[in-house]
């Protein structure tokens, strides 16, 4: 019998490409995104990719985009070399014994390892994990420009192309009032013809979150994310049982330990569930179990990747059976441009997954080589 393909080489490449505007959150202000690029080299031949992506350099996350492509240099790639490409499950676990946190590195690892897989086998990574429900996703945009009326006019654009119905709103840079204020605008303007969602990225204390939401509940939002800090569960869970408009768990569910905790004390009655976040494909089906479980909410999450990452995203999400609150996989339409050839089909309200064995996607290496960090 053929000796089974081994992993080669990992190459980790930081890449910065400037976005088609400013994205003002809470926690920074975005000129460009920065992602770790991750080509996987195999015994046979095939060559996986993957994306480890974080917003704002240190300011979302533990793991900073230096950080990561240290740490696959250092930690992973030595672990790695040698070991059997096509099963995932045990350079999973292997990585997972040596290596502790991490997870926005782990899920760029298995994203290279599922690609090359899929590759190998000539079928797609959402068949790999089970096979699609849906070829396509809906997707919204986010409105983030930092100005009302910038907000107005592009959302106004965007519905007039058919490309996005839902907004979500990035607020808690500003005092509340003023954000408050900059939220009630917006939907009052796009009125019945597009849904508004709101993150407030962990900016608010409990007191400030009961009378924004309030008033965010009567102008007609239709969800409201992580309005307090990460470790505030039970603020979550109270907000929660206190409103009807319904609460998203962002930053406070990353893995499954946070979701079974969130399901149990019912800390959101929507989960943003993000591969990064959990460490990988596999682990944010975990998430989405527990949710299904719990009977909460799902919505289809991101760091802003780029295209790998966002099509990465969408291979899993669209195995799940019921993604209610559709996705935010709108990354690749956030950049000036791409370092990969294929481009993803965002239209009517929806992006569709990709063709063609792996992830469906192909480097442009000469891109690569252009927005390489140097
Ligand atoms: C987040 O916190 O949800 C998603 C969209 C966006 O603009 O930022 C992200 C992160
Ligand atoms: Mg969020």
């Amino acid at each position: 019998m053929a000796q089974p393909p081994t992993i080669e080489k990992i190459e980790a490449v930081i890449v910065d490409l400037p976005t088609i505007r400013p994205h003002h959150l809470s926690m920074a202000v975005m000129r460009q995104q920065t992602m770790v690029i991750i080509r996987l080299f195999c015994s046979d031949g095939v060559e996986g990719i993957g994306e480890s992506t974080t917003i704002g350099g240190l300011s979302y996350g533990e793991e900073s985009p230096e950080s990561m492509k240290l740490n696959i240099d250092t930690y992973f790639s030595p672990l790695l070399v040698g070991q059997e490409a096509g099963n995932i499950h045990k350079v999973m676990a292997l990585v997972d014994k040596s290596i502790k946190g991490n997870r926005i590195a782990k899920s760029g690892i298995e994203t290279a390892l599922l690609d090359a897989q899929g590759k190998r086998l000539g079928i797609s990574v959402a068949a790999l994990l089970g096979g699609a429900v849906s070829e396509t996703l809906p997707v919204l945009w986010t409105l983030a420009s930092g100005n009302t009326d910038k907000d107005i006019i592009e959302a106004g654009e965007l519905l007039s192309q058919g490309r996005h119905n839902t907004f979500k709103l990035k607020i808690g840079r500003n005092p509340p009032e003023t954000d408050i204020a900059h939220v009630i605008a917006i939907k009052e303007a796009l009125g019945s013809r597009a849904r508004v969602t709101v993150d407030v990225n962990q900016a608010w204390d409990e007191a400030t979150a009961k009378t924004g939401i309030a008033k965010f509940e009567k102008a007609g939002v239709d969800l409201i994310e992580q309005p307090l800090v990460r470790e505030n569960f039970d603020g979550l869970a109270r907000l929660t049982a206190y409103f009807q408009v319904p609460i998203m768990a962002d930053e406070a569910l990353q893995d499954t330990t946070d979701a079974f905790k969130l399901a149990q004390i019912r800390g959101g009655s929507v989960f943003a569930v993000k591969i990064a976040k959990s460490g990988g494909l596999y682990n944010v089906l975990k998430v989405a179990a527990i949710a299904e479980a719990a009977d909460i909410g799902l919505y289809g999450g991101t760091l802003l990747e780029g295209t790998i990452g966002s099509v990465a995203s969408a291979h899993a999400f669209c195995t799940l059976k019921k993604l209610n609150w559709g996705t935010e996989l709108f990354g690749p339409l956030l950049l000036t441009d791409d370092i990969i050839k294929t481009k993803v089909n965002y239209a009517d309200n929806v992006m569709h997954l990709p063709p063609g064995p792996g992830l469906g996607l192909e480097l442009d290496l000469d891109k690569l080589e252009q927005y390489k960090r140097k």
